[in-house]
């Protein structure tokens, strides 16, 4: 038995917010989980705090399974991005310490490597296909061999994904911002800039686009037909996915793949999804998804019914969450994609992290444990700044999915 006998919940704003809980043990080693929850940052460090810190003092942290279920059926309140987000954080320093324990990277614990590098997709925009187009080069030519791909729509001022800035940072606000859409100017554009990519770039590389949400599964169905001759590697979150049999719709109409996830936070979000093969990629990452433990619970039942992995990686999930999910994506048979969008200067400074980037893949590096540490002292510098997802709205004002 090894306790743990120290939680700290560190919050921290080195350009954008993150929270961090670091578990120390009795034999000193210390262990990280993300726990940030993008624009709800203040709940999880209050939930960790005020009602799971409590409970690991003196706990043993070697039993992580055991926490895992006492912290998820303990709590009465089941599933919840809060609730899991907490979960994910304790269960991920838990795997960590683990790791540091056996001297071994965390992929070693859970069956070695699968592959020899992480393929990750990469985010090109432009606010019209004449800038995307040029952007989408850059990538090739960084030696991405998958490419997200998001383009200005005429007549619209915001479009989501799209944005000049270095960093993606859609928490633009204090009290969330508002952008308005249209679907019909939206459906009518994305064809034909695909075309145009394609035209440009040929058969190779592998083509993403994220719907973030915004269709019905019908309009979803068009969009997926329509997108047909340019072989996407996958349309991401073509409509809200609450009710899961929404996907049956878009599956009866195009073979365009499908990919849905970054907001699921239990297997129970995606079980039918996936029991149903509605769906070709599930996106769930650590932080969201219960931690190591469970996210390994939805892959193992995704490879069953042919689905692959692609989980989440934008700039809101820490340098910690990326290293978690890096452990997963090189030892997991039904690995697929994962998303990569390089951190600020700052936020690399403040969470020092083996894993890099070469040649379109990511590697987790060999470092004992998950191979991520947080720099304690630099992010105290850094202090909390209130920050929002934004809104949408249709045309004429109704309040749509963002
Ligand atoms: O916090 C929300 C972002 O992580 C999300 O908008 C990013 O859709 C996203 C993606 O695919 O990375
Ligand atoms: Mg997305």
């Amino acid at each position: 038995m090894t306790k743990i006998v120290d939680a700290r919940v560190i919050v921290t704003c080195p350009g954008r917010n993150f929270v961090t809980l670091k578990l120390v043990t009795d034999d000193g080693l210390t262990g990280v989980g993300d726990a940030t929850l993008n624009g709800r940052e203040l709940a999880v460090a209050s939930y960790l705090t005020e009602h799971v810190v409590p409970t690991l003092l003196g706990r043993d942290a070697t039993r992580i399974e055991d926490t895992w279920q006492y912290l998820y059926k303990g709590a009465y309140w089941r599933r919840g991005p809060v609730t899991m987000s907490a979960i994910a954080a304790v269960d991920t320093a838990l795997w960590d310490i683990a790791g540091k324990r056996a001297g071994l990277p965390v992929h070693q614990l859970l069956g070695g490597r699968s592959r020899d590098g992480v393929t990750v997709y990469g985010h090109a925009n432009g606010a019209d296909a004449d800038e995307l187009l040029t952007e989408v080069g850059r990538f090739l030519d960084e030696g991405y061999r998958a490419v997200r791909v998001q383009c200005g729509v005429p007549g619209l001022e915001k479009v989501y994904g799209v944005s000049s800035a270095a960093i993606y940072e859609p928490a633009d606000a204090a009290v969330p911002s508002e952008s308005v859409w249209s679907t019909e100017a939206y459906l009518d554009h994305v064809p034909e800039v695909f075309r145009r990519i394609r035209a440009e770039f040929g058969p190779g590389p592998k083509l993403l686009h994220d719907v973030h949400h915004r269709l019905t599964p019908i309009e979803a169905a068009r969009l997926g037909k329509s997108l047909e001759p340019y072989a996407l590697t996958w349309m991401e979150d073509p409509v809200p996915a609450e009710l899961q049999e929404g996907f049956r719709l878009i599956r009866q109409h195009t073979t365009t793949p499908v990919a849905v996830g970054e907001v699921f936070n239990t297997i129970w979000d995606c079980e039918q999804l996936i029991r149903e093969q509605l769906i070709d990629y599930v996106r769930a990452t650590v932080v969201h998804a219960g931690g190591i433990t469970h996210l390994r619970r939805i892959f193992d039942l995704a490879a069953l019914h042919h689905v692959r992995s692609g989980s989440h990686g934008a700039t809101d999930l820490s340098p910690v969450c990326m290293s978690a999910a890096l452990q997963l994506d090189i030892s997991i048979p039904n690995f697929g994609l994962q998303e990569y969008m390089p951190h600020s200067a700052e936020t690399d400074a403040v969470f020092p992290h083996a894993y890099h980037y070469e040649g379109g893949y990511l590697h987790p590096g060999n470092e004992p444990g998950l191979g991520v540490d947080i720099d304690e002292e630099l992010a105290a510098k850094y202090p909390y700044r209130p920050a929002s997802l934004p809104v949408n709205r249709l045309q004429d004002g109704t309040l749509h999915s963002w």
